[in-house]
């Protein structure tokens, strides 16, 4: 199967195994799991950050930050089509108790102005805004690197008006390696990171939140209270530090493929496709089937992919370049695709 559904379905290479059987262990929960503390301070300094803290899950990290940075009864200005928002059950209303104030991105990128304009005047009947967050790579706008400068301008409005912002940078290695920047100038001014070592970086559990030293402790808390204090987590964290170390560089072999899948698309009658900025190509369905028909009949062809922002838009589909996948399983994608669409079958 050559699967394109999520850079998530990676699985750990053998030498990233190998540093997980040898990994060294302690007790996380008291603080003594030496891979884990090596991997935290790693993740910190590749973010210029104080500190970090790993944690299960990209969805977690991002709910701890809300957690930390809010109190109930506020608001949290997020884009329309953001992960935060849309795929994570509700989870700011069900464990911190705000709301979502929603605005529509182009693309997945609002303005500073948008945000001005959501954030609420000191009224008594108002529900105070208690946190910004952004998201970069921007999964549902097709891996889209956030425009640097504009998020620069929406740090300093924010900040000026004592409002902290969050980053769901579950793929800000991806923007690193595509801008030539370092991760650290991406998310400069931001008051917390959530990375992900799960997704294209190929670790089987794992991301990391980055923050202030007292940010860090209250989130370790709040970890603990959502059941996320975990043990010998240094067999994870040793496959977070192998993939840092090897696995970063060659995302860019990642975002080449996203490109050439993107290109072979492109040149099939009745597709539209979303030149894609990193490792997510959004491929339109002008004319033909629907995105869920479409995913079934390459499903049969040994094709994986999946209808997008979770089968919002019936005529969209994504497919996500990874480690599993190869310049060979990119063209033979496209060569499946064009016979589909010409509705025969070699
Ligand atoms: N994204 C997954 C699915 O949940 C859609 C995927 O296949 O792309 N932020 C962003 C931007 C994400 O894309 C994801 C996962 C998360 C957060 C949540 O991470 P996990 O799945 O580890 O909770």
């Amino acid at each position: 199967m050559i699967d394109l559904r999520s850079d998530t379905v990676t699985v750990p290479t053998e030498g990233m195994r190998a540093a997980m059987a040898s990994a060294q262990v302690g007790d996380d929960v008291y603080g003594e799991d030496p891979t884990t503390c090596e991997l935290e301070a790693r993740a910190a300094a590749l973010m210029g950050m104080e500190a970090a803290l790993f944690v299960p899950s990209g969805t977690m990290g991002n709910q701890i930050a809300i957690a930390c940075h809010t109190r109930p009864g506020q608001e949290v200005i997020v884009e329309a089509s953001s992960h935060i928002y849309n795929v994570e059950l509700a989870t700011m209303a069900r464990f911190s108790g705000v709301q979502p104030r929603v605005i529509p991105g182009e693309r997945g990128a609002f303005t500073a102005a948008q945000v001005a304009a959501a954030i609420r005047p000191d009224l008594y009947y108002l529900a105070p805004t208690g946190l910004v967050c952004l998201e970069n790579t921007h999964n549902a706008a097709g891996g889209r690197i956030w425009p640097l400068e504009r998020a620069r301008e929406i740090l300093a409005l924010a900040h000026s008006r004592g409002i902290p912002v969050h980053l769901d940078g579950a793929r800000i290695l991806n923007a690193a390696v595509a801008t030539g920047l370092s991760p650290s100038e991406l998310v400069q001014g931001f008051d917390s990171v959530m990375f992900c070592l799960s997704k294209g970086l190929g670790c089987p559990v794992g991301s990391l939140l980055c923050g202030s030293r007292d940010f860090i402790v209250e989130a370790r808390r709040v970890r603990k209270a959502l059941g996320g204090g975990m043990r010998q987590t240094g067999i994870l964290a040793a496959a977070g530090l192998y993939a840092l170390e090897h696995h970063v560089d060659r995302l860019a072999q990642d975002h080449e493929n996203a490109r050439l899948l993107a290109e072979g698309l492109a040149g099939i009658p009745g597709l539209s496709v979303w030149p894609p900025d990193t490792n997510i190509v959004v491929v339109e369905i002008e004319e033909g089937p629907s995105a869920q028909e479409l995913c079934a009949r390459l499903r049969a062809r040994g094709v994986l992919c999946s209808p997008a922002a979770a089968g919002t838009d019936p005529k969209r589909i994504r497919m996500v370049t990874h480690l599993g996948i190869s310049r060979e399983d990119v063209l033979r994608t496209v060569d499946l695709m064009a016979e589909e669409l010409r509705g025969r079958r070699v």
